[in-house]
Parts: structure tokens; sequence; C-alpha cells
């Protein structure tokens, strides 16, 4: 598959050069939002067990709550949020454990070592460190396996660089009943937990060195994370699932990362969902019989878009490679952007698949001003993020064919954008122009 992707990529590079549509939104003017100060706000609401939600083809309404009503205040989001990570972990990815109840871990300008250890078991794990010039503490994003990431953007912005091999925490090439990696040796090696959630465990115990090493090197409560490709549905999954996380970039995800399951079996070439669940244990056991009949989930991803909101989220796509599913990815992000909206925050999340190279996780010059302003705003403090919705043409989601639910004005949301039900069906009729 590989092979395939990489061949389609180039072909596709020189077919397609389309217009573009691209909407700004108003640029919000509040003070950057950091992460949360925790790894889930949420853990305490309480979540009701459910039997079959029911069939559903179009994306189920991210403000209906278990118990039937609606979410109508901005602070009711919190444990609606807690519904939709609990769904998500029981049918998608697998359970993510709470913090071991030993964590310890060292930072030099070169390294960060990670030990874990609970109930008698213990593991470990080390990432690279490169620092920016100047003085510390640095923000820092962390990069999966280093792969299609412009390190030399965010570093020369004054963010450092972590590099994480996600494969030392859960390895790829096993059986899903002989997963291997620091977090299998916690917590078994048959744990149906598949591998992006284990690999946003180990960003999550990095996180949690960074937040005990007192700020000296790197600085507590201003961490990103990115990653292509497989590793974008890992980064997407890691800024989802740890409300630490200030800025999520996911790159060319692919099935299991942004594009919604829905979407994805009716988007020609996009990655099968049968395809992505048998290719590496990513997804978690829980997601096989879905794979035929995704109607039957109880969440889609533009809820996991949800759950990032208002942190800021940067979703990269790729138009030229159809197994990519770039349709599906703006669908996630369209629908998931209405969160954002009832939230206040429709200025925090950016999805950028105009670009005009098709290599796979390439490093794209049309990326390097939106990155610049992501950073700024998420990691640094300063400035007002990009927020922009700038697609491919012919790759353009239409909200308004995937939803019968329409966006609350909450109670209680601030900021620029609040309470625009509006503005989903203005972007979705400029979309549908281009395709
Ligand atoms: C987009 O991510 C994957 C894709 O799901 C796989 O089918 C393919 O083999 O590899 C992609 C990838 O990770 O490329 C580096």
């Amino acid at each position: 598959r590989p092979g395939l992707l990489v061949t389609t990529a180039l072909a596709g590079a020189v077919a397609l050069v389309g217009t573009t549509l691209h909407e700004a939104r108003p640029a919000t003017v509040t003070a950057a939002p950091a992460g949360y100060g925790v790894e889930d706000d949420g853990a305490d609401c309480p979540v009701p067990a459910t039997g079959q939600t029911p069939s559903r083809a179009l994306l189920p309404d991210p403000f209906l709550k278990l118990d039937g009503t609606r979410v109508t205040t901005a602070s009711d989001w919190r444990c609606r949020r807690a519904e939709i990570r609990e769904l998500a972990e029981r049918t998608v990815y697998g359970r993510k454990p709470p913090k071991p109840a030993r964590v310890s871990g060292t930072i030099s300008a070169t390294t960060i070592t990670v030990n874990v250890g609970d109930q008698g078991r213990s593991a470990g794990f080390s990432a690279r460190v490169e620092l920016p010039s100047g003085s510390g503490p640095f923000p820092a994003v962390i990069v999966y396996g280093g792969l299609g990431a412009d390190t030399g953007t965010i570093k020369a912005s004054g963010v450092a660089v972590i590099t994480y091999d996600p494969y030392t925490v859960g390895k790829e090439g096993t059986s899903r009943g002989g997963k291997q990696g620091a977090f299998y040796s916690l917590y078994g090696s048959s744990s149906t937990t598949g591998l992006l959630m284990a690999w946003s465990w180990g960003v999550s115990r990095i996180i949690d060195v960074i937040e005990q090493s007192g700020g000296t090197i790197l600085k507590a409560g201003a961490t990103g994370v990115t990653g292509c490709s497989r590793f974008g549905k890992g980064a997407f999954v890691a800024g989802a699932f740890d409300q630490r996380i200030a800025l999520t970039m996911p790159v060319e995800s692919g099935t299991g990362g942004v594009p919604a399951y829905r979407s994805i079996p009716g988007e020609s070439g996009a990655q099968p969902l049968s395809s992505a669940y048998a290719e590496q244990p990513w997804l978690g056991n829980a997601f096989g019989p879905y794979t035929g009949n995704p109607n039957a989930l109880p969440v889609d991803t533009h809820e996991i878009v949800g759950m990032v909101a208002p942190r800021g989220l940067f979703i990269m796509e790729n138009p030229y490679v159809d197994w990519l599913g770039a349709r599906s990815g703006s669908v996630a992000a369209l629908g998931g952007a209405e969160i954002y909206k009832a939230l206040g925050a429709g200025g925090e999340i950016t999805y950028w698949s105009d670009v005009r190279d098709g290599t796979h996780c390439a490093v794209r010059p049309e990326w390097k001003t939106p990155l610049q302003q992501n950073l700024s705003r998420f990691l640094l403090g300063s400035g007002s993020g990009s927020g922009v919705f700038r697609t491919a043409s012919g790759k353009a989601g239409d909200l308004a064919q995937w939803r019968d639910w329409q966006t609350p004005v909450l109670t209680g949301a601030g900021g620029a954008g609040a309470g625009t039900g509006d503005g989903a069906g203005g972007r979705g009729s400029a979309t549908g122009a281009g395709a």
C-alpha cells in the first residue's frame, strides 16, 4: 500500500490544478486560549450506559446528549464532550487509561525521557529534543515520527521540536493479540486499545514530564502536536484526548484520522474502513463490527474535531491522493467547525487542502504562513491565528447534505463567531460551487 500511495501521489500532482475557495473568518481578538490545565476536564461527568444507538446515515447531532436533551449553554458542553469521549473510546479507539500511578522523567537540551509504572509493571521511552535559538523556557511541538512536519519553521518561530517515535509506545506489525511497546508493557499485549490511542497516551506522558520538570527548558501549558499520514491520525487523536494540548495539527491523516467515517465509503478511492482497520491495529478492536456499517457508530469524526474545541486545530489535507479521503476530511472539519462556532471559537479552527504539490507528506509552502500564525496564537500567545477554510477544488464536502441538525446559540459562549447558526450554510454553498 505505501507503494501505491506514492505512485498515486506523483500521478495526481500533475493532474489536478484547481481553483480555490477561500473564506476568511473574522479574526479572533481575545487572548490566546492555552491548553486546559488538565488532561480531561470532564473526567467527573456521569456518562449513562447506552444500548444500541439508532443507525444514522447523517452525521450524529453533536449537541444531542444521551439523555435526549440538547446542549443549551456553553458550560453544558463539558459533560457532552465527556459523552463523546466515552463513546469514541468504546466504539472507535479503545480505552485511554488515566495517568499511571508513577510518571517520572528528565528533560535536557537534547532528550526527554519518560518512565511510567502502574500495578507492578513499568516501562519507559525517550524522545529527541531540539531547541530553537534564544533562551527558554520554550513552547514545544511534539512531532510524530518526524514525517512531513515543517520543523524549520517551527524552530525559527521560537518553538522547540520534540521528535516522538510512536512505535516505542505502540509497535506496528503486530497482531491485535500480541501488541508491543511501552503502552502494552503496562496494559497488556492483548489490550483492546488501538495504536492511535496508545500513541496518544505516550504524548500525554511526555506532557506529564514537561509539567513536572519545573519549566526551565520546556514550558508547561504550551505544547502542540503534529504528524503526517498514520502519524496524522495519531496527532489528531492525541489532541482530542488531552486537553493540555494547545495546538493540534494533523496532516494528510486519511481513514482513521480526520475524515468522517460515514462519508468515506462514498468517496471514490478513499481507503476503505476495513482496510484501515486491518492494515495495522491503529483503531481499537471495538471498531471491527463498524467497518462495514459506519452508520451504526454513535459518533463520527466531526465530534472528535469538536473534542479539540476551543483549542487550536489546524487540519491539513492532500487533495491529489484519493486514498487520503480529503473530501471526507472536509465533511468532518465543517461539521466540527459548528462546535467551534457554538462555543464562540469559530476562528480557532483552520482547514487547508488547497496545495499545489501532490507528494504525500511534503513540506508545503502554502502551509508556512498558517503554521506560523497557529504557533503564534496558540503556543506563543500573540496574534490572531488564521482561522480560514481553504479547500481544493473538487474536494469540498457539503455539510448541508450531511446533517439534519442546527447549530445552537449557546448561552455563555463568548468570543468571535458565537452563535452564528448560519455560517455553515454559507460555507456549504461556497464549497458546493467548487465541486
Ligand atoms: C494515510 O495514512 C496511511 C494510510 O492509512 C495507509 O494505508 C498507507 O499505507 O500509509 C499511510 C501512511 O502512513 O503513509 C506514510
